[in-house]
């Protein structure tokens, strides 16, 4: 009886959000894909939640499409290796999913070969949120889960979104068959995943991002994927979202943090910079639709010694290339703000027991 009760709520909420965006005439772009589209795009989504805060907006933008059935979400990884990240960030991305009524998606951290994240917000969140996850030093090793959820799935059924840097992609690359699989992890990426949604580097061609800080590890992750990747890389997502997120509730964690770090960087505004949140929306909808997407090349990174910020992306075309991008300078700009930012504001779909209970957080805590 109680799932019928929530089916039903659930299809009140979906029914009541298409009706406000109807009223408002508002392009909005939330129900754009509801009726093409019948089974949700199955995800796993790799993230270096921890400095920048756009990671954390655009897993509120997957909870939303999560919410709208476009998108399941099969698991999560951290991928950083510094100790704080270990600990606080798969904590961090518990709390979100829990506040959104997912509390048992599976979240994994990356081997000691990682990078440091430069952790600013995840221990602030963990610390004072006033929900208590116990994942943190327990997080699995994120190849191991990665392994078990993609033996689990339909053949070339999944989409991996990296937001980060590419340690996890790279360990994974090099695993072993295991009790999971007997495949080794090139011929388990192969058999199961659809394409890699990347958020890094500068197409056609330029410096990167996410790609900087551990090259080598990029440069093996992008040459040797046995599967399409679309690239997500500058240019595709000059815009500012998440200024409807103080509509949402005072202990939404997505609202606190951007909060927070507006409050860190003196901001005089909540919004922020949408890369990691593009990325999301290019994987689970269809990325024509808001992007002029170029096809049939391959994706070179090159990198100049040991320093940071010292990577670049080019994009040649080749016969058999299965690498594209997504070209600068959408002219959908405006739609994929307003179709960010409304579901950036989807409350949960279902209140639940494992609720993070109310909290008074504290933004003042950032002038420590
Ligand atoms: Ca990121």
């Amino acid at each position: 009886m109680i799932k019928i009760i929530n089916l039903f709520i659930s299809a009140l909420f979906i029914f009541l959000v298409f009706s406000a965006c109807n009223r408002t005439g508002k392009e909005s772009g939330l129900n754009k894909n509801t009726k093409a589209q019948n089974e949700p795009v199955k995800v796993i989504f790799d993230t270096d939640i921890a400095y920048d805060w756009d990671d954390v907006g655009a897993l509120a933008v997957l909870h939303g499409l999560a919410n709208l059935g476009e998108a399941e979400i099969l698991g999560m990884a951290v991928a950083a290796s510094d100790s704080e990240t270990r600990l606080y960030a798969p904590q961090c991305l518990d709390i979100i999913n829990t506040y959104y009524n997912r509390p048992d998606i599976p979240i994994g951290v990356c081997s000691p070969n990682g990078v440091d994240a430069g952790a600013v917000y995840t221990k602030d969140i963990v610390l004072n949120y006033g929900f208590t996850s116990d994942i943190g030093n327990n997080a699995p090793d994120a190849v191991e889960l990665y392994r078990k959820i993609l033996s689990e799935q339909p053949d070339t059924s999944v989409v991996l979104i990296s937001v980060g840097m590419l340690t996890n992609l790279k360990d994974l690359l090099n695993s072993k068959p295991d009790q999971y699989s007997s495949l080794n992890g090139v011929e388990l990426i192969k058999k199961k995943i659809k394409k890699w949604v990347c958020m890094g580097g500068t197409y056609p061609s330029g410096e990167s991002s996410n790609f900087d800080g551990d090259e080598p590890t990029a440069q093996y992750s992008v040459d040797n994927w046995p599967t399409e990747i679309l690239s997500v890389g500058r240019g595709s997502y000059d815009f500012y979202t998440g200024a409807t997120l103080p509509d949402t509730p005072e202990d939404n964690p997505v609202r606190i943090v951007y909060e927070l770090m507006q409050k860190k960087h003196g901001k005089e505004k909540i919004e922020h910079g949408s890369a990691d949140l593009a990325a999301v929306i290019a994987a689970v909808r269809d990325p024509y639709k808001y992007w002029d997407v170029q096809t049939g090349g391959k994706i070179f990174v090159t990198y100049y010694g040991d320093d940071r910020w010292q990577s670049y992306t080019e994009w040649k075309k080749t016969e058999d290339g299965n690498h594209s991008y997504l070209i600068p300078g959408s002219e959908q700009t405006d739609t994929l703000r307003n179709l960010i930012n409304e579901l950036m504001t989807m409350p949960p779909l279902i209140e639940t027991a494992a609720s993070p209970v109310k909290v008074g957080f504290d933004t003042n805590m950032a002038d420590d």
